[in-house]
Parts: C-alpha cells; structure tokens; sequence
C-alpha cells in the first residue's frame, strides 16, 4: 500500500513504542504488588508482567496526545486496559475454552497456578482494572471517566468481547460465513482496540468532533487488520504450495479475497488505510505521527 498519503513528520516509531511499553510496564508493576494472598497476586503479576505487546494501552496513551491530553491522564485506563485483556487471555486459555498450554512464551497461567487460580486471576484483574480507574482518576472530571467507563464496559461485555468469544465456541467445527466471521472478528478484538483509542481522547479531553474521528479511524484500522489477514492468509498459502503438502491454510472460512477477489480485497486495504489516513488529518500532524505510523504498520505487515 503507497506511503505516498503520509505526512512528512520525522518520527521514530520503534523508540515510541518501546518508551511508551516501559512506562505501562512499571505502572503495571506498582499496581499489581506482591501482597497477601500471596498466590493469587503472584498468578495475578505472572500474567499481567510477562512480555505482551502492550498494544491497548499504546494506542489509549495515543489517542489522549493526539486530543493535546498528557499521558499521564490516560495512564489509569492504559493499566486497565491491559488488565482486562490480560484477564481475557487467562480465560481463553483455560481447558473449557482454547485449552491452550502456551502464552506470550510461557506456561499459560492455569498450567503454573491450577485451573480454579486461573479463574480467579481473571476475575481479580477484571475488578481491579475498574478500581484501579476509579481510585486514580480523581484530578480529571467525572463526566469524562464515567463515559470512558461505559465506553469500555460496553465493549468488553455481552454485547462485545463475551459476545464474540460465545459465537466463537459455538462456531467451532462448524463452516463459518463471512458475515459470521466478522461479528466473531469485530467483537472478539475490534471493538476493544476501539474503545481504547476512544477512551485515550475521552480521558485527554477530546470534543465531541475529536471523538467521531478518532471512532472512525479506529474502525477503519479494524476492519484493515482484518482485510490484510486475509490477504496474507492467501499470499502466503500460494508461497507455501507444495512446501506444506495437502495442508489448507485457507480453509473453509469465509474471506475477502474469497468473497470480492484478491485484487478488489488489495484495493479496499488501501481505501481503509487512506479513509484512517484521512481522518488522522483534522489533528496536528506531529500529536498524530503515532496513530499515521500505527496504520502504516497494519496496512503494510507481512505476517
Ligand atoms: C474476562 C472480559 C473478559 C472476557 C472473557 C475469554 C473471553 C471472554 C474472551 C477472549 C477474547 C480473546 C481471546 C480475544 C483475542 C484477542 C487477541 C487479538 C489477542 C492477541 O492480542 P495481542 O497480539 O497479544 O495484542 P499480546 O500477548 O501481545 O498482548
């Protein structure tokens, strides 16, 4: 996808990301102290503090500079942000779930602490991620945090990431349409990353009009991540021929390459790059070097 859209601001994205993940890291590390019960907090900072991404919270503390917010006013809800993600993770893995015995390079947390441990790991981090904004956002007005909060609330429960996973398990074994897949995709993943970009502007005190921006941009990069998936899913199948003998790696499921052809597929990924590109472009362009850099990145990923 051209590059040619993005603005000509100087920005060392790497050093961002690394600086931004070391400061979540050591708010994570004094929030989560090794207290008593000793067990539950040792499971709790097992998970929490082993190398994730740190995506969620990266793109909060983002989304609140480019609204001209400091970073330390988005800092509460990029902790929580992380916490609930981590909590989600923790579940998916558990036996009745993915059953998964590996996660971000280790033992997942039920193999190391035991199943029931691990339930109430989740549910731990989940309260806490809520205490935790509620006890740390006293210098910033109410309205903002209790919109912030319905924000993420709403995009965690019944109606978001639970609903995804819930379609998710029902769906397994099953031939899944595309219009299945997206709800799975949107819900599972897309609408959290949304409400952290969301809560970073609401919490850096972005207007109504910044919000609608930063919502749109944050749909766009969704439904790019995805789009591209599927086109890697595709490329790298074709590549991989005859190296993985008989095995489909596009499988059954339903896909935009599928559905529209591959080169109509390409050419959507650049329409959402440009529309994200082009919502960025209301801001300052340095606040949105980050948020340019972050859909260059999706846009142009090779795995
Ligand atoms: C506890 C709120 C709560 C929900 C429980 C189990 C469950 C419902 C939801 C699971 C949802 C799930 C596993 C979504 C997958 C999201 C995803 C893309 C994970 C990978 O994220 P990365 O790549 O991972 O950011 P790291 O490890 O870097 O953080």
């Amino acid at each position: 996808i051209s590059q040619d859209k993005l603005p000509l601001v100087t920005f060392q994205f790497e050093e961002y990301l690394v600086m931004k993940g070391k400061q979540v890291n050591n708010s994570l590390d004094e929030v989560v102290p090794l207290r008593h019960p000793i067990k539950i907090h040792e499971a709790m900072r097992s998970s929490l503090l082993a190398s994730g991404k740190r995506v969620r919270p990266i793109l909060c503390i983002a989304s609140c500079e480019l609204v001209g917010g400091d970073e330390s006013l988005a800092m509460p809800i990029a902790c929580a942000l992380e916490m609930i993600h981590t909590a989600s993770l923790i579940h998916d893995d558990l036996p009745c779930m993915d059953n998964d015995d590996l996660r971000r390079g280790k033992p997942t947390n039920h193999k190391v602490f035991g199943e029931a441990t691990a339930v109430l790991v989740g549910d731990a981090l989940l309260s806490l991620a809520f205490e935790h904004i509620a006890s740390n956002t006293r210098n910033i007005s109410p309205d903002r945090v209790v919109r912030a909060i319905a924000e993420l609330s709403t995009a965690i429960g019944s109606q978001g990431l639970v609903a995804g996973q819930m379609m998710d398990l029902e769906s397994e074994g099953k031939e899944v349409s595309l219009t299945e897949l997206e709800y799975i995709h949107v819900h599972k993943t897309a609408k959290l990353l949304e409400a952290c970009l969301v809560c970073g502007a609401k919490m850096g005190g972005g207007n109504t009009t910044d919000i609608e921006k930063v919502r749109k941009y944050a749909r766009c990069m969704g439904l790019l991540f995805q789009v591209v998936d599927d086109i890697l899913d595709v490329t790298k199948s074709s590549e991989e021929l005859g190296k993985t003998a008989g095995k489909d790696l596009v499988s059954n499921k339903g896909t935009y390459p599928k559905l529209m052809g591959i080169d109509k597929a390409k050419k959507f990924a650049s329409e959402l790059m440009i529309q994200a590109v082009g919502e960025l472009a209301y801001f300052d362009a340095t606040r949105a070097a980050p948020l340019y850099h972050v859909a260059n990145y999706i846009a142009n990923r090779e795995n």
